[in-house]
């Protein structure tokens, strides 16, 4: 695999032809909605529906047309089972003949489009445990993640990039905004095991555990031996923050807190697929306790802790929790 490689050469190459197949349709459904981001004050398509989606969230226009371009454009790849989506309350079967099904945030962070910061599409892929010529079922999508076949993101930000792993490290590829072709700008990115960077909402720190409070002192504490205080960046998109942190370093923590029992970011299309890429970059992603891909996933839209990025970070954090723990 060569820099500068052509996404659809790379997909020509693949040995699994109905994923390589998937792929190919996600992405060119994920081209039309870079487009779409890119132009949205121009487009009438920025503000919301003045409905809500099954998070009780507002839904921006964009969130309702990036699902449905991304279920069109699953449906032409014809290896597409079923869709599960943030916007959708329930499973959709998309091809009673297809091998795979698809969890989907088509938009992370879609408050952000008012404000021009980097926004994207997340996606978990498994193969379908139902068998083949009838609708798909739960067990297909509420799979752990560490069974997953496929995960990544299209991040639209100041380019438009797809991060993806198939299991065998992570790579990305960066959109030519002249051919509209997905090119490999980032062969097999490898975390920075030592981050120097924090992404959590500090806002929140009263709702937050003693020992995730101790963490974050221990984060601001000058100490020029341990290159502290680390920096604190928050976007207030976690494809942002965590795309930030897999390639300098750091750590994003969504954590339960006495707000939101059980945190906020969803386990099957926001946490699990983040963790995977981020685990085979060489990170660690847990929910403060277990490692996310070993999770079992209950419900299509249950939330999960999150504390993902630099193996020094997340280690350290957990010391300083089952510290408090131990209190
Ligand atoms: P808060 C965006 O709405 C989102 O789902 C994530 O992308 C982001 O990390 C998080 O919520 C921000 O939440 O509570 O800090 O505004």
């Amino acid at each position: 695999m060569t820099k500068g490689m052509k996404f659809n050469d790379y997909l020509a190459g693949a040995t699994n032809v109905k994923l390589a197949k998937l792929l190919e349709g996600m992405a060119d459904g994920c081209k039309v909605i870079s487009h779409m981001v890119n132009n949205a004050g121009l487009l009438d398509v920025l503000g919301s529906h003045d409905t809500t989606n099954v998070q009780g969230e507002e839904v921006q226009k964009l969130d309702d047309l990036t699902n449905k371009i991304l279920m069109d454009y699953l449906r032409s790849s014809e290896t597409c089972a079923g869709y599960v989506s943030e916007e959708n309350e329930h499973l959709e079967t998309i091809n009673v003949n297809g091998t795979y099904t698809v969890a989907a945030d088509p938009l992370d962070g879609s408050s952000n489009i008012e404000v021009a910061a980097p926004i994207g599409t997340i996606f978990c892929i498994n193969e379908r445990i139902s068998l083949k010529g009838g609708d798909v079922v739960e067990a297909d999508f509420l799979q752990k993640g560490k069974n997953a076949k496929a995960a990544g993101y299209f991040i639209y930000g100041s380019s438009t990039i797809l991060v993806l792993t198939v299991g065998k490290g992570v790579n990305a590829f960066t959109l030519n905004t002249k051919d509209n072709e997905f090119y490999l700008s980032h062969p097999h990115i490898h975390i920075p095991a030592k981050g120097k960077i924090y992404s959590i909402n500090q806002g929140n720190i009263e709702k937050f555990d003693d020992g995730l409070k101790d963490f974050l002192a221990h984060c601001s504490t000058v100490d020029k031996e341990s290159s502290r205080p680390y920096s604190l960046r928050y976007i207030g998109s976690m494809i942002g923050d965590i795309h930030r942190n897999l390639l300098k370093g750091g750590i994003f923590i969504y954590p339960a807190n006495k707000g939101e029992t059980k945190g906020k970011l969803r386990l099957l299309y926001e946490c699990i697929p983040m963790s995977f890429v981020t685990e085979q970059a060489g990170g660690e992603a847990t929910d403060g306790n277990e490692r996310i891909l070993d999770l079992q996933p209950t419900g299509f839209h249950e939330r999960s802790a999150i504390y993902i990025g630099s193996k020094n970070l997340v280690e350290k954090v957990g010391e300083f929790m089952r510290g408090s723990k131990a209190v």
